[in-house]
């Protein structure tokens, strides 16, 4: 069957669930190696307009014809985080001590950094699994306090609204721990030909936990590694994916030190195009040799230099955390953040490079996605690929699949609920908790996902 046919036979489609911005969203600096938070904490962050911003690339890429799909942001502030760290009393008295005693922790569990859906989990399309169900893994997140607090609720968004279990298989998390420090699909890609076509997954990690000492020589001198190889191959195991299936690739060490904390910073791989740059694997050619080998499709390397785009204007301008979506026609669409537009040699690369090129990149769609930038997430990192058949598609739970309604729904219902302006002194007030949960009890009803926060759950 060709691959036209496959596809058509069984209407295999990429979903990208984006996160919404949550009513918390600010500017704490709590990432460190992801340049753009370290040197925006502080900031006074505009969590409407961060919401909106969000919404419009969602319904704009919907309009456009790719199948859109939404995730709930999570609770916060985390109250019961502070809680277990052992703050008292209402949760009045909760945000106020930890205020006076622990700003830095009652940052941590305000974050919104749930919008990076990237992050939320790693996903194997059913065509890929031994049982023919897709797969989900939560990802630990264990590298930073405010992103460990996520993968339980992400567990539960991704349980209710992949509910099936005729169609869709969870995992457990992997051990919170540095061994198994696991960052979720923005490590991972699949390429292949067609959706519908059994694909190849790339793992990219930039440490090894159990190594020889020989391989800590080439490991990052300034940043931390987010993903460990042991991660990966747990992952790849559960998800039933072979050697045959798999490749693990090392990340620069060198471009992690420059900002690239993870993969998804410096290359984007859809179908058989992988557009990276130079210095996005340690041995690039070693990993391009194993991806020809293993895929059933001919690879079509998209290699960015770094004559044409160092790793700072990478880092600052995000080209790389841009979505590349298939058209119909087999051309593909980069969707970049208005901030390569400013770096002068990114767009140059853009239009004499990646769109002039003998490569299926027809067009390049800028967005404005600036409240999200400021803290480290693209376009890329605001979503989670899940290639849903068919039937697959049929069978989720709620209204998460993005229609105008929808679209009119949660803009109405970020308009009403959404700050314009939270400085890191606001954050103590209760009455952005209130005003957090109410929202949140509001959203679970508007997409008809059941009970997933903790404050729902009792
Ligand atoms: O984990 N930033 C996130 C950004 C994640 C981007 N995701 C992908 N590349 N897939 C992070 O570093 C900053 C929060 C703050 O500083 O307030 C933050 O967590």
């Amino acid at each position: 069957m060709s691959g036209a046919a496959n596809r058509s036979a069984y209407g295999v489609r990429e979903v990208n669930f984006d996160g919404l911005v949550g009513p918390t969203h600010n500017y704490s600096g709590l990432a460190v190696g992801n340049v753009a938070s370290m040197s925006h904490g502080g900031l006074v962050s505009n969590p409407k307009e961060g919401a909106l911003q969000g919404l419009l690339k969602m319904k704009s890429l919907m309009e456009a014809g790719y199948a859109q799909g939404v995730l709930p942001p999570q609770q916060r502030p985390d109250i019961g985080a502070l809680r277990d760290l052992g703050f008292s009393g209402s949760n009045h008295a909760v945000l106020t001590r930890a205020a006076a005693d622990a700003p830095q922790l009652l940052r941590a569990v305000c974050s919104a950094s749930s919008m990076w859906t990237a992050n939320a989990g790693t996903v194997t399309p059913s065509i890929d699994a031994p049982d023919r169900r897709v797969h989900f893994t939560p990802a630990n997140l264990q590298s930073s306090f405010h992103r460990f607090l996520e993968p339980q609720t992400t567990g539960r968004v991704l349980q209710a609204i992949f509910h099936s279990e005729q169609h869709f298989a969870h995992h457990p998390v992997l051990p919170a721990t540095p061994a198994f420090s696991d960052e979720g699909a923005a490590n991972h890609t699949r390429l292949c030909g067609e959706y519908g076509e059994p694909g190849v997954h790339l793992f990219v990690y930039g440490r090894q936990a159990f190594g020889d000492v020989r391989s800590g020589e080439r490991e990052p001198k300034r940043y931390p590694a987010r993903q460990t190889l042991e991660a990966s191959q747990a992952i790849a195991r559960q998800h039933g994916l072979s050697e045959a299936q798999t490749v693990f690739a090392q990340q620069h060490p060198d471009a992690i030190d420059a900002g690239v904390f993870h993969n998804d910073v410096i290359a984007v791989g859809n179908g058989p195009v992988l557009l990276y740059h130079e210095m996005a694997f340690l041995d690039e050619e070693g990993t391009l040799d194993e991806l020809r080998r293993k895929m059933t499709t001919p690879l079509i390397p998209v290699r960015v230099p770094i004559e044409a785009v160092s790793l700072e204007d990478a880092v600052a301008s995000y080209l790389f955390n841009s979505q590349l979506l298939s058209n119909p026609d087999g051309t593909m669409t980069l969707v970049v953040p208005s901030e390569c537009q400013e770096r002068e040699a990114v767009w140059r690369t853009v239009q004499d490079y990646l769109l002039a090129g003998n490569n299926p990149i027809s067009d390049v769609v800028v967005k404005d996605v600036k409240q999200s930038m400021r803290n480290g997430g693209g376009p890329a990192c605001l979503r989670l690929r899940v290639v849903l058949s068919e039937a697959e598609r049929a069978a989720l739970t709620g209204r998460v699949l993005l229609t105008n309604d929808l679209y009119e729904d949660l803009t109405a219902w970020v308009n009403r609920h959404y700050r314009d302006r939270l400085a890191t002194q606001d954050l103590a007030d209760p009455k952005l908790a209130e005003e957090s949960l109410t929202a949140l009890d509001e959203l679970t009803k508007l997409l008809q996902v059941g009970s997933v926060y903790p404050f729902q759950l009792g």
